[in-house]
């Protein structure tokens, strides 16, 4: 099976009181509620730990909330992006010696993703290795950037029919960013995994390089590994070398409704009773034609790098995204919080491939420069404890 052919395709794969006019009111309430419901629930089961034997000082006094982008004030995103310019200035930590293309601290989480990718997706600890990640993010973007706030993260039920209008991607001081320039004549991207079927996804309303907004001046600096274009190839490379070039998008809204709308979002979280098949669901089961809301959110920004899986920490909205991938897995945590809490399933390697032990536990979870350290999967099951203290919210 070494002829399987790992490509991009592979992988990829609110605020609640915001109108709803982007999706079925009816599925963005159910979200709500199920939002809040998970937030009652672990208000909870903190009292009780803390009535009992406390893991750690998580009290639902001290818990920090993240929110959707929408909901943070102009001045608060402003200073969230503020603190991903001032990341993509310092030093990296990474040596060249084994990343020659590294230029900044922000690249340190790029190249540790890059080189992890084929351990960390459609694997057990997907979802606990990116809960690490993008908490790890945000403790840089607070302790060595000054942030005063917390992870954002993107509701893309709220914003599925025209994403490139939505707070985030409509290009002024106070979003993520444009969308990319207008490139017509786009073909779709072609995403292959294996021998399954290709799953073409339709070009956006961009593709060339952000123009607006805080990232016009960003440059990439690594990548790509696999790269899909709109002319049905794919780039290639080692992700490692210096390649300094601008961020591009391809905002898409056909991916985001077709993809990561409300009724997704909430079949997933309501139809999938173990976690083997959460998982799996969130980022397209192999030949099912979809991506899932994991591949959706990626998709809908597309362009590079958000287009390659492997190099896609090195766009900005990532961590928005799997904010947003986090809080769906701790909304289905919750709901049966007694079963689901250890929950793990999964091998230590993509689908599978070359074949691994199950993922257990006591795994180790180390993002290498990134910082942080190892930790095991175990202490990444639950965001109010081990080395977590956050909830999700309005
Ligand atoms: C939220 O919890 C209430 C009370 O337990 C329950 O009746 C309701 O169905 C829950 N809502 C969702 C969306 O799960
Ligand atoms: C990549 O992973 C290997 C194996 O875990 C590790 O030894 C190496 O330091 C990593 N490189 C970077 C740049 O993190
Ligand atoms: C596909 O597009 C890329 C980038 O625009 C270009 O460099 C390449 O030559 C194209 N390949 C084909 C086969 O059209
Ligand atoms: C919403 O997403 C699901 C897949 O998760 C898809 O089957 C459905 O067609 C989508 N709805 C719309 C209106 O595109
Ligand atoms: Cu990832």
């Amino acid at each position: 099976m070494h002829l399987f052919r790992l490509v991009p395709a592979l992988l990829l794969g609110a605020a609640w009181a915001a109108p709803a006019q982007d999706d079925t009111s009816s599925a963005l309430s159910q979200f709500q509620a199920l939002a809040n419901n998970a937030s009652s629930t672990e208000a909870d089961e903190l009292d009780d730990r803390t009535s009992t034997k406390r893991a750690n000082t998580c009290t639902r006094d001290n818990l920090v909330v993240r929110r959707p982008w929408g909901s943070l004030s102009k001045k608060d995103r402003k200073a969230y992006t503020d603190a991903v310019l001032c990341l993509q200035k310092l030093p990296a930590k990474t040596p060249t010696s084994l990343v020659p293309g590294v230029r900044s601290r922000y690249d340190d989480f790029v190249a540790t993703h890059i080189n992890q990718t084929l351990n960390i997706h459609y694997t057990g600890n997907f979802l606990s290795w990116h809960r690490w990640f993008t908490w790890q993010y945000e403790q840089a973007l607070r302790n060595e950037c000054g942030y005063k706030g917390y992870q954002p993260y993107w509701n893309w039920a709220l914003y599925a029919k025209d994403p490139a209008s939505s707070p985030i991607f409509d290009g002024s001081a106070y979003s993520m960013g444009g969308n990319g320039a207008y490139i017509p004549n786009k073909g779709p991207i072609a995403l292959t995994l294996g021998d399954y079927p290709v799953i073409y996804l339709p070009a956006g309303t961009g593709g060339g390089c952000v123009t607006s907004g805080p990232f016009k001046d960003m440059v990439v600096n690594l990548g790509p590994v696999s790269m899909p274009l709109n002319n049905g190839t794919v780039l290639t490379g080692t992700g490692l070398e210096y390649n300094p070039r601008c961020l591009k998008r391809d905002v898409s809204a056909a991916v985001n409704l077709a993809y990561a709308n409300a009724t997704s979002i909430i079949n997933l979280i309501t139809q999938n009773n173990n976690i083997a098949d959460f998982q799996m669901k969130m980022q397209g089961v192999p030949g099912s034609g979809s991506i899932g809301v994991h591949g959706g959110g990626h998709y809908t920004v597309g362009g590079d790098p958000s287009g390659d899986v492997f190099v896609s920490p090195g766009e900005p909205t990532f961590y928005l995204h799997h904010g947003m991938i986090d809080l769906v897995w701790w909304i289905w945590q919750l709901l049966d919080e007694k079963n689901r809490r250890f929950a793990i399933s999964g091998t230590q390697t993509f689908l599978n491939q070359p074949p691994t032990p199950d993922a257990t536990l006591d795994d180790i979870v180390d993002l290498g420069y990134a910082g942080g350290g190892p930790i095991t999967i175990r202490e990444l099951m639950s965001t109010t404890d081990g080395p977590f203290c956050y909830t999700y919210g309005l």
